[in-house]
């Protein structure tokens, strides 16, 4: 299968690992050292999970299909579910000696119902899922997290319909209830439909009430030196816009993935034509890394502290004294872990009333 994991190993060899910068000099010589880890990390694979949420119709599963050069047969789901539902698939990828074991979870029937308020509830809940049972594993006794299937999702892909206009309420509502648990890539789709003025003043205008929401989306990091430059000049490319097909069209002597009208063609991997090659950089060579890193340091983090207060732990005792892990279990009160909720991290009340 042909996709990108040539640059995911390059990845790999940039990334710095932290227990390596905080070692004392030289025990082994640092190359040898990296060389163990990132053949390590590469012999046990790493897995990868993507959440695409947008529309029915709005072009999903060919933009993951684009991205990863292979045609997934997503299966077809009906839409005639009153509600939202949630479809993941894993498979596993593999060239020379790197693993990727890459999960795509799809909505389904997002944005189809009458009344959409809810819409945003059965993602709320799977990404909640996911942070549940990492959790747990964590706190078992015998806990296996070496070889544990973490299925946390690393990234969202929001996409949002290239209408020229404005974010919808559905958009903003759903945003502001993912921004503080996962890592959000705001995608305009189908962006061979909008003219390029047109494009360029919805971009701003996207980010702007983006902004003005308080709606956190991903930035690319800029603080390793290696691709502070590139990161900082892809987070003034954003929102991506995208085009996606897995047609191949003969221009010249070559093929090149294209969609082709009865004018002229599109070519997705044209940078003059649209953002895909940006995203693609972006999501699966420079940054990956970056997003699985988020996952576990900032939203698995605001996951985990919320639940472990709800359940009554404490870190330090009333006189401001840390606490031995039988007293923290002590202060623990009932009920278990298993029954309390997670409150929501951020208010929502502004939404409440726009209308639908
Ligand atoms: N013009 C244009 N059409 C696209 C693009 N991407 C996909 N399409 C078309 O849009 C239609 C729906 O694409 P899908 O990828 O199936 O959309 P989806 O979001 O996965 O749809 P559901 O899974 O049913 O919600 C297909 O006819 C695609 O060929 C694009 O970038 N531009
Ligand atoms: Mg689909």
């Amino acid at each position: 299968m042909c996709i990108h994991i040539h640059k995911l190993k390059r990845v790999f060899l940039m990334h710095k690992s932290p227990c390596l910068q905080s070692l004392p000099s030289p025990i082994h010589s640092p190359s040898n050292l990296t060389l163990t880890l990132v053949n390590r990390s590469l012999q046990q694979g790493f897995c990868f999970n993507i959440l695409c949420v947008g529309e029915t119709g709005i072009g999903k599963s060919t933009l993951i299909d684009t991205l990863f050069n292979t045609n997934f047969d997503s299966p077809l789901c009906s839409h005639f579910h009153p509600n939202v539902r949630l479809k993941a698939q894993t498979y596993e990828l593999q060239e020379s000696n790197v693993r990727l074991k890459l999960t795509i979870v799809n909505t389904v029937g997002f944005g189809d119902q009458i009344n959409k308020e809810d819409n945003y509830r059965p993602i709320v809940d799977y990404i909640d899922a996911q942070f549940e049972a990492y959790l747990r594993e964590e706190l078992k006794i015998k806990r296996s997290l070496f070889n544990y299937r973490d299925s946390r999702i690393h990234v969202c892909l929001y996409f949002i319909s290239p209408t020229g206009h404005s974010l919808k309420p559905l958009d903003l509502f759903t945003m502001k209830r993912l921004d503080s648990r996962v890592n959000i890539i705001p995608v305009i789709a189908k962006a061979d439909t909008i003219t390029k003025s047109e494009l360029q003043k919805f971009k701003l205008r996207l980010m702007n009430e983006l902004v003005i929401n308080g709606i956190q989306i991903y930035q690319f990091p800029t603080d390793d030196e290696t691709v502070a430059q590139l990161n900082a000049s892809m987070n003034g490319h954003l929102p991506f816009a995208v085009v996606g097909s897995t047609e191949e069209v003969k221009l010249g002597n070559k093929m090149v993935k294209a969609r082709q009208y009865p004018w002229g063609i599109v070519q997705v991997e044209n940078e003059n034509h649209c953002d895909f090659v940006k995203l693609r950089e972006m999501l699966i060579c420079t940054n990956m890394e970056d997003l699985r890193e988020q996952t576990h340091l900032q939203h698995y983090e605001n996951y985990r502290r919320c639940k472990l207060k709800e359940a009554g732990f404490k870190d330090v005792n009333p006189e401001k004294k840390s606490l031995s892990v039988q007293e923290a279990y002590e202060f623990k009160r009932p009920p278990t872990l298993c029954n309390t909720e997670v409150p929501d991290l951020y208010s929502t009340d502004s939404y409440k009333s726009k209308s639908y």
